[in-house]
């Protein structure tokens, strides 16, 4: 089985399609060597002081960096890339960072458990579509080093869980692709079999109604946010669900970030 390959000039609308049908989308080409380059330098720098998880789902021999926004800027176009937007402009309409992450799965990893990342929210399936991840490799993902695993079509499971013998696909990519993932899909990062580890950023949206997984406008410092594009302040939480959801003061919360 091979994963739906849409090319460097697919369009949102076939990438959402394609997420509609499998559960996920593979865009090879979508950023450039010397921007993975960039971004994959940085991640590192910001893993040397991080720990390794706390429990399997974390992975004990995985280092997984948070708070993103607050340490870096290397990563912000990642974040806001258009067609990425495009996509989530047309599965979620209103929606927000959820839990952006860095993760190394490092050499004698296990699998991690397969998982949907929208049972977070205590909200019966099926539902709307809820998240959208987007898995960024920073290096060419193979099935020996961790590639990120998905379940095709479990974005349609109700009460079904995985056994032994569900079928999980490892998403084999090169650096500088995009792995566009519903919230709903069943998926989970691989084993790492290899002597090196696997590195990539996982961007998580989640509909602007529900809270964020994590508290980006308590992660990233005023001061920090402040000097960001609009659209990223947007989408940390400087924003509303329309009407007014989530208003400070009364007060559309982009004006705290204003002098
Ligand atoms: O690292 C990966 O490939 C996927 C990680 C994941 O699904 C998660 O941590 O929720």
């Amino acid at each position: 089985m091979t994963a739906p390959l849409l090319g460097t000039t697919a369009a949102a609308s076939g990438v959402a399609a394609a997420l509609g049908a499998d559960g996920y989308a593979l865009v090879e080409g979508c950023i450039d060597a010397e921007h993975v380059a960039s971004a994959r330098a940085e991640v590192e720098r910001l893993l040397t002081t991080t720990p390794f998880g706390r429990d399997d789902f974390e992975g004990r021999k995985t280092r997984r960096v948070y708070a993103l926004f607050a340490k870096t800027r290397a990563l912000d176009d990642l974040a806001t890339h258009p067609l990425v937007l495009g996509v989530l402009d047309d599965v979620l309409g209103n929606y927000q960072l959820s839990a952006p992450t860095a993760i190394e799965i490092g050499p004698g990893e296990r699998a991690q458990p397969l998982h949907p990342d929208d049972a977070i929210y205590p909200v019966p399936r099926p539902h709307p579509e809820l998240v959208v991840n987007v898995m960024w490799p920073l290096e060419d993902f193979t099935a020996a080093n961790g590639a990120t695993r998905v379940v095709p079509g479990s974005h349609r499971w109700e009460n079904e869980l995985p056994t032994p013998s569900t079928e999980a696909l490892s998403i084999e990519m090169p650096a500088g692709s995009a792995l566009l993932y519903l919230g709903s899909l069943w998926h989970g990062g691989g084993a790492n079999h290899t002597e090196w580890a696997r590195v990539g950023v996982v961007m998580h949206y989640a509909v602007s109604w529900l809270r964020q997984v994590e508290n980006h406008t308590l992660a990233v410092p005023p001061a920090v946010a402040r000097a960001l594009p609009e659209r990223l302040q947007e989408l940390l939480g400087y924003n509303v669900f329309p009407p007014f959801l989530g208003y400070v003061d009364g007060r559309h919360p982009r004006r705290l970030l204003e002098h």
